[in-house]
């Protein structure tokens, strides 16, 4: 879960339809000149070769920039994966409207996954397709208060894209990605390599979401307006997961915030993911160890996609402050799950305003009679 889109209830919801999104229509345009980041790049075609000297830019990065480039993905062709947001974002509005999250569609089942609308007069300008690992609906941590393993409502096809088949595809090739990276990280940190990976084992509650920023139609709103004249799409966030895995197409737009506090650009970089920590891993390292670094996205006057690959444990992990302490024996840890940590954050903490409408989750283990391996 990574949801940025924080509206009001008061504001207009409208379901975009994007028959015109090839055009690349050029609306609003800020000045997206920044003095630009020099990221350090994984290159995964050398994870046998020199799996050391990989594992060491990882932990770097993450300690330093929080931010790193991943080149050389086996099995990730992004034409493909373009081709394969032009053909969702191009599905007329009644077809993604049964796709829609209930909060705008009463009559829809899904809460969590699903399609969620640009909604106007917000500074997060964006409409969205997300989906979790599917769960099988007899798995007994499956329940209507369970928005994670919920069953995500997947487009009609016409023949001219295999969108499902090719997105759940997509989805095991960036776990697999994430895995090898956790693994890097914990031989870099002189951890075993399965220090991370183990929490998501069972059921991870990863999300997988599609994205389409539509330039501004006319005047964006003031809260979209930031210092010299820019103009926001995404505002200034950290990811609350553990970590994103992220392809950019090539579009400029993406800032983050450098080492000295100062925002700066992140170049695209062709055939290269972007990747960067969230909340989450930050915390459980101590929170001061890796960087969850805060970043946004400018409007660059034109139609601009995007793929975030959410990595999130199971719901039954534990991601407690400092559980890596327990690898070096220092300090105990509070056992915390991870169902019950990001409910909090999102609904209580962070507020996001599709978590307002959404059930409360922490008790539905023992309600259940769930076995709940973190026994806290
Ligand atoms: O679209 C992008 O480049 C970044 C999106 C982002 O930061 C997010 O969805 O959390
Ligand atoms: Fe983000």
């Amino acid at each position: 879960m990574s949801l940025h889109i924080e509206i009001t209830e008061t504001q207009k919801h409208h379901v975009q339809g994007n028959g015109d999104i090839l055009l690349h229509r050029v609306k609003t345009m800020s000045d997206t000149s920044r003095p630009v980041i020099k990221l350090p790049i994984v290159d995964m075609s050398k994870t046998e070769s020199d799996r050391a000297g990989l594992a060491k830019i990882v932990v770097d990065a993450l300690e330093n920039i929080g931010f790193l480039f991943i080149d050389n993905v086996e099995g990730l062709d992004f034409d493909r994966l373009f081709q394969a947001c032009q053909w969702f974002f191009s599905l007329p509005p009644e077809k993604k409207r049964k796709l829609c999250r209930k909060n705008w569609v009463p009559e829809n089942p899904n809460i969590y996954r699903g399609y969620f609308p640009v909604v106007e007069g917000e500074p997060s300008r964006k409409e969205g397709f997300e989906f979790g690992r599917a769960v099988r609906p007899d798995d007994v941590q499956v329940s209507p208060e369970n928005w994670y393993y919920e069953t995500c409502p997947w487009p009609e096809e016409d023949g001219k894209f295999p969108f499902k088949e090719y997105m759940t595809s997509m989805y095991e090739v960036m776990h697999e990605l994430a895995m090898e990276i956790l693994r890097l990280t914990a031989l870099g940190l002189g951890l075993p390599e399965g220090a991370f990976t183990y929490l998501f084992d069972d059921k991870p509650c990863s999300t997988y979401r599609i994205l389409h920023y539509p330039p501004w139609d006319g005047p964006p709103p003031s809260n979209a307006r930031i210092e010299d004249g820019k103009i926001l799409t995404t505002p200034d966030h950290s990811d609350s997961n553990f970590l994103t895995l992220l392809a950019t197409f090539n579009y400029k737009g993406l800032e983050i915030v450098n080492s000295e506090g100062n925002w700066v650009a992140v170049e695209p970089r062709p055939k290269s993911l972007v990747m960067n920590i969230g909340d989450l891993f930050d915390r459980m390292t101590g929170g001061n160890k890796f960087r969850a670094t805060r970043h946004r996205v400018l409007d660059i006057g034109v139609d601009r996609f995007s793929v975030p690959f959410f990595l999130e444990p199971s719901y039954f992990s534990d991601v407690g402050v400092n559980l890596i302490k327990k690898y070096t024996g220092e300090e105990s840890h509070e056992p915390e799950k991870y169902g019950c940590y990001m409910i909090r954050v999102a609904k209580y903490e962070r507020k996001y305003f599709e978590y307002k409408v959404l059930p409360d989750f922490e008790k539905v283990g023992e309600r259940l009679g769930l076995v709940d391996p973190v026994g806290s």
